[in-house]
């Protein structure tokens, strides 16, 4: 009988697509940020993946200054893997989006396999009053903008964080054709394995959150990259979140939590904060008699630089 790896519980922590308005419990300060992140990690988060927000208003924010705001901090609280965002938000050019990564230099950095129209408009159509100003035009703003991740602009990360900072990636797969674009960039020796492939179901403008999908896009990494070459990890958004990691725990993923990618912890119920998704699908992988990494266990399994090493001090 194969033992089963421990599962890797990655939290992401704030994220570019929610905005206040839509949960009071939405980390945006820098104090709610670093607090709910230690607590997502003193939960069982061996990751945490990080975005940058303007305390001011909570906007989505590249601006380095503000992730110096809660890296440090939370560094120096946890070990958990530090993932910095190169995503950003839909409106952020590439040279904003590496600003704070290529000073840092993190571990874990997450890496977006394609272009799409990564939308979030009908969310508006729920928010009754909304707090700021920038909020409304942000979220509906989001029907009619292209997330660029141009075959360029995924070789320019590769080799200005990958090679040149010692930087490992979470490959963040939308459809089914971002694993080809992973093959493509592994067949041209720009990645190693082992890869670390988060494929994400239920993104307007990307793949739908039907659990056939998760076998879709199982066999067709295995197909590309062999089972041995990948770490597989799944999110999905919204309320098909604890559904689909359920499914996809069963069939062998790591799993991903986090009020960037859904506000609630069950139907109609806000989470309170991240750690309650963290605690929630720790009970159901128990539940399924399995176990869960620590940050340990994802720097051997990874091959990540170490926590400190190679990062600038901040
Ligand atoms: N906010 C999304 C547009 C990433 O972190 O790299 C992209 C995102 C992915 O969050
Ligand atoms: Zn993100």
């Amino acid at each position: 009988m194969t033992i089963r790896p421990k599962v890797i519980i990655s939290c992401a922590v704030t994220g570019a697509i929610h905005t206040p308005s839509m949960s009071p419990h939405l980390p945006v300060t820098p104090e709610q940020i670093v607090e709910q992140a230690v607590d997502a990690a003193q939960a069982g988060a061996a990751i945490l993946h990080l975005h940058g927000r303007n305390p001011l208003d909570g906007r989505p924010s590249a601006d380095p200054k503000h992730f110096e705001l809660i890296v440090p901090a939370i560094r120096e609280r946890t070990d958990a893997v530090i993932n910095i965002t190169t995503g950003g938000s839909t409106s952020m050019t590439l040279e904003e989006r590496l600003a704070f990564p290529l000073t840092f230099k993190p571990e874990m950095a997450s890496l977006n396999m394609g272009s799409m129209n990564f939308s979030i408009h009908p969310a508006a159509r729920k928010i009754q009053r909304w707090r700021y100003e920038w909020e409304r035009p942000y979220v509906e703003g989001t029907e009619d903008i292209i997330f660029r991740n141009t075959f360029r602009d995924i070789a320019r990360i590769l080799r200005c964080l990958g090679e040149d900072c010692g930087t490992r990636f979470e490959f963040e797969c939308y459809d089914l054709g971002h694993l080809y674009n992973l093959a493509h960039f592994l067949d041209e020796g720009m990645i190693k394995p082992p890869l670390f492939i988060q494929s994400i179901f239920g993104i307007l403008g990307g793949m739908g959150p039907d659990p056939e999908n998760l076998a879709v896009i199982r066999g067709t990494a295995d197909r590309l990259f062999g089972r041995g070459a990948y770490e597989w990890s799944i999110l999905g958004a919204g309320r098909h979140q604890m559904s689909l990691l359920t499914v996809g725990a069963v069939m062998g993923a790591n799993v991903r939590v986090g009020l960037e990618d859904s506000l609630y912890l069950s139907r109609g119920e806000l989470a309170q904060n991240n750690a309650s998704q963290v605690e929630k699908i720790r009970r159901i992988l128990g539940e399924l008699s399995l176990e869960t990494a620590s940050p340990a266990d994802v720097r051997e399994r990874l091959r990540l630089k170490g926590a400190l090493q190679g990062m600038r001090e901040i």
